[in-house]
């Protein structure tokens, strides 16, 4: 017995010792989040001109996951579920409210920072990270701000016709990078990363292009030649194939329609604003990775860089997100750093939600049982590690996508339905949904279809508003 207790105490004493050089080895996170960027960067290919060398190195060193879907196709909802490890159908946030802290199913979840922070990181946080506003549920989770700034507008209208929404705007402005709130942020964080910190840190950096408005610097412009810039291959007969309901969930919000957007002769010039302020923000992504290399954390910083969702700029004759087609759900998600080996592309289908397990596992933390996504960690180490679950995205109350390695199914809420290949259809272009030959494809990606969902959860304010109050 007491040989017993000897060996238990020596068991506990090397465990405890152990632990604690483990612990002091935690890596640090740097956690950027970009809003609203699609596959328009080099290491997707999803334009042939988009200029983005900056995220283009970071792909090279890192694990490029090019089958990366969001959860939700909006920005809050999208990163309360990032940040929550929690998907919409469990939360009930599909729009851009109700917000992390007003959702009951989110009360006991903590974020990740705070996740990060009761765990023994500094935290620190600068930019849109969660909400459009700062304010709310993270900012009490986070130890220093990193800056909270807007970029300034134009007093008035620069290149939008006056119909439509203030926030659909673009041009070349302000004069000078030292202006945009992201390029200030980007120099924010590079200072922070100069130091030396007692404990890891987890450090978010949230840049807002290429969220409209599209405003930035004429430099950024400059890159790119107008006239010769090229848009989205967009049969007319796209959509003759589709439900006839698809329009009431793609055609909700404030984009202008594709219609209205030819129009008045704008996809050009939106095409070139909305690259011009990809290469700007990569840009930004490059202070801040240039700070990184140069320091002392260099060697012992994982990075993760994702957008909230994609962006469609005319194809599928569509404008912006929310639907559950390819370029509004595939986003951008690398991740690199220690014990990361760069090479390959990952062409498992994954999730933003994976984020949240994967940081827990390569960072040592305990198990966080809220969290509905999976670790990639067995992608990190093998690009070619088969993931069976296929990436699921939900777009208001019962609507959802399921897209697999090479297929995407989408399950209206009524039952209509859109099945296509990605073997020989990137651009979703053929509906195959009503195709016998291809009834095994589609009940093997029902299967995973959410058997219930939460209804869209509103806040008192907004039942209030509803009911015209
Ligand atoms: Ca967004
Ligand atoms: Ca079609």
């Amino acid at each position: 017995m007491k040989s017993l207790n000897a060996f238990i105490l020596c068991l506990l004493i090397f465990g405890s010792s152990h632990w604690s050089k483990a612990e002091g080895a935690k890596p640090n996170v740097l956690f950027i989040a970009i809003d609203d960027l699609n596959d328009w960067v080099g290491f997707m290919g999803g334009h042939p001109q988009a200029r983005t060398p900056h995220m283009d190195a970071l792909a090279k060193r890192a694990r490029n996951f090019l089958n990366a879907h969001c959860a939700v196709p909006v920005c809050s909802a999208s990163r309360a579920s990032v940040i929550s490890g929690v998907a919409a159908t469990t939360h009930g946030s599909y729009e851009l409210g109700p917000r992390y802290e007003q959702l009951p199913a989110l009360k006991d979840v903590p974020t990740l920072q705070r996740y990060f922070k009761n765990n023994g990181y500094t935290t620190l946080s600068g930019g849109k990270v969660l909400h459009h506003d700062f304010n709310g549920r993270l900012a009490g989770d986070i130890d220093r701000s990193l800056g909270r700034k807007r970029s300034p507008r134009p007093k008035g209208s620069m290149s939008r016709p006056t119909s439509w929404s203030g926030a659909w705007d673009w041009g070349a402005y302000p004069k000078e990078d030292a202006e945009m709130a992201d390029i200030q942020l980007a120099h924010n964080a590079a200072k922070a990363l100069k130091e030396q910190f007692d404990k890891p840190f987890f450090m978010s950096v949230g840049f807002f292009r290429p969220h409209v408005p599209l405003f930035v610097p004429p430099k950024w412009f400059a890159q790119y030649e107008a006239d010769k810039i090229a848009l989205p291959n967009n049969p007319k007969s796209d959509l003759d194939d589709l439900p006839k309901n698809f329009l009431g969930i793609n055609n909700y919000a404030v984009a202008p329609t594709h219609v209205e957007v030819v129009g008045a002769g704008k996809q050009r010039s939106l095409t070139h604003a909305y690259l011009a302020s990809v290469t700007f923000v990569d840009h930004c992504v490059g202070i801040v990775l240039d700070a990184l290399r140069n320091s002392r954390h260099a060697d012992n910083t994982l990075i993760v860089l994702w957008s909230d969702h994609g962006f469609h700029l005319g194809e599928k004759q569509h404008w912006a997100k929310r639907t559950l087609w390819e370029e509004s759900t595939r986003v951008p998600l690398l991740i690199a750093g220690p014990g990361v080996p760069s090479g390959k592309p990952c062409g498992e289908p994954v999730s933003l939600l994976d984020i949240y397990p994967t940081l827990v596992e390569l960072c040592g933390l305990p198990k966080n049982n809220h969290l509905e996504g999976l670790s990639l960690v067995p992608q990190l180490k093998n690009p070619a590690a088969r993931r069976d679950r296929p990436a699921i995205t939900s777009s208001y109350f019962g609507n959802h996508s399921i897209r697999s390695r090479d297929w995407r199914l989408i399950v209206y809420e009524d039952g209509a339905q859109e099945l296509y290949n990605h073997r020989n259809d990137p651009d979703e272009f053929r509906n195959l949904a009503s195709d016998p030959a291809r009834k095994k494809n589609r009940d093997e990606l029902a299967r995973w279809l959410p058997q219930s969902a939460a209804p869209e959860f509103k806040s008192k304010s907004e039942r209030a508003r509803a009911r015209g109050n």
